[in-house]
């Protein structure tokens, strides 16, 4: 019988953002990072693939059961991860790979993380005849070592291999990094309130934009701040102080994008929208003394970073804006079932 594996994986929201390399070739970043994950998923299924119908040098893919040609722009990342976990693990089996994001594309949501997670999982489960985490974890992948696994599609999908909030610690070398879960999901409710301020696309990848960031006269200065930052991150959600954490946030998010907009190219992800909306933001937050705090990813739209209590007062604060709502995940699912 031919089995089909399925893995779900979560996105996260950077806290501390990984922002350049040391390291391009072996995704090595140049600074610790921590997130917090997210409940909104990719789901991946992998199964062997017959001889027939393999149409690429990994198989074959397909998003939500529509097969995408080699060429496919799309492929280049999940095809590379594919081919450098068979290589240098040892695997040959084609695999039919099936995807798709449990959010839309556009939605301001950066599927990298759960997308090359959700494939590294469902690949090594495959290869594996792996049913369960447990059980890929027997058969020598624990967490730890599919979260770096997968950080060589992605350097932000290893952070999603726990729920919770979890660290990406760079080490003194690229053997001495590690992925280490901080606090369980249940240590803390928060939520993020993503707005939805812009869907055009990024004119310039991440990939690129880590590639950038030590041009930036404000690179070196920031990976110096970047410790005392992640310590006082780390202090501020072990005692769930909101009023501690948020000011960080907002530091952390604003000096990364000024990185990024002083890189030579400049890599300007901000726009008008979002600069308005902060506005708004921190006008509304001393009218009301509403403990609602920003972050932002690479792109233009404002994650709200939030108590569960006041969910109703942030979701009136944002009225009139496209937003997503989420709460936190509890980290990657796996199973197994007999394919059709
Ligand atoms: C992060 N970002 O920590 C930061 C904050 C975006 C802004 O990691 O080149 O897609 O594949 O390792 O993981 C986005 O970069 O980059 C990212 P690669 P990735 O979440």
């Amino acid at each position: 019988m031919s089995f089909l594996y399925k893995a779900r994986v979560p996105t996260n929201i950077a806290f501390l953002k990984y922002w350049g390399k040391s390291d391009e070739q072996a995704q090595w970043p140049a600074n610790d990072s921590l997130s917090m994950t997210l409940d909104l998923f990719s789901e991946t299924s992998a199964q062997l693939c017959p001889p027939e119908l393999q149409i690429s040098k990994v198989g074959l893919f397909k998003i939500r059961g529509q097969i995408l040609q080699e060429e496919n722009p799309f492929l280049k990342k999940p095809m590379k991860q594919l081919q450098y976990l068979a290589s240098t693990l040892g695997f040959n089996e084609k695999l039919i790979i099936d995807t798709y994001n449990e959010f839309p594309t556009g939605c301001g949501i950066a599927s990298s993380a759960s997308g090359l997670g959700s494939l590294t999982l469902a690949a090594l489960a495959c290869w594996t005849r792996s049913s369960s985490l447990a059980e890929l974890a027997n058969k020598g992948f624990p967490l730890e070592r599919l979260a770096l696994l997968a950080r060589m599609g992605s350097g932000s999908a290893c952070r999603s291999f726990w729920g919770g909030f979890v660290h990406w610690s760079r080490g003194a070398s690229i053997q001495e990094q590690n992925v280490s879960p901080l606090f369980a999901k249940e240590h803390w409710d928060l939520r993020d309130c993503i707005v939805i301020l812009s869907a055009s696309e990024k004119t310039i990848s991440s990939s690129i934009g880590h590639g950038l960031a030590k041009t930036s006269p404000l690179y070196a200065p920031r990976l110096t701040r970047l410790p005392q930052r992640l310590t006082q991150m780390q202090e501020a959600i072990r005692n769930k102080n909101l009023r501690l954490l948020g000011p960080l946030l907002e530091d952390e998010a604003l000096e990364m994008h000024a990185v990024m907009s002083s890189s030579q190219p400049p890599c300007v992800y901000l726009e008008e929208p979002t600069h308005r909306f902060l506005t708004y933001l921190k006008e509304s937050r001393q009218q009301n003394l509403l403990e609602v705090f920003f972050t932002i990813d690479a792109g233009p739209n404002v994650h709200l970073i939030y108590e569960a209590k006041n969910q109703a007062a942030v979701l009136n604060l944002v009225k009139g804006y496209k937003t997503i709502d989420i709460g936190i995940a509890s980290g990657p699912v796996l199973n197994r079932t007999g394919a059709q």
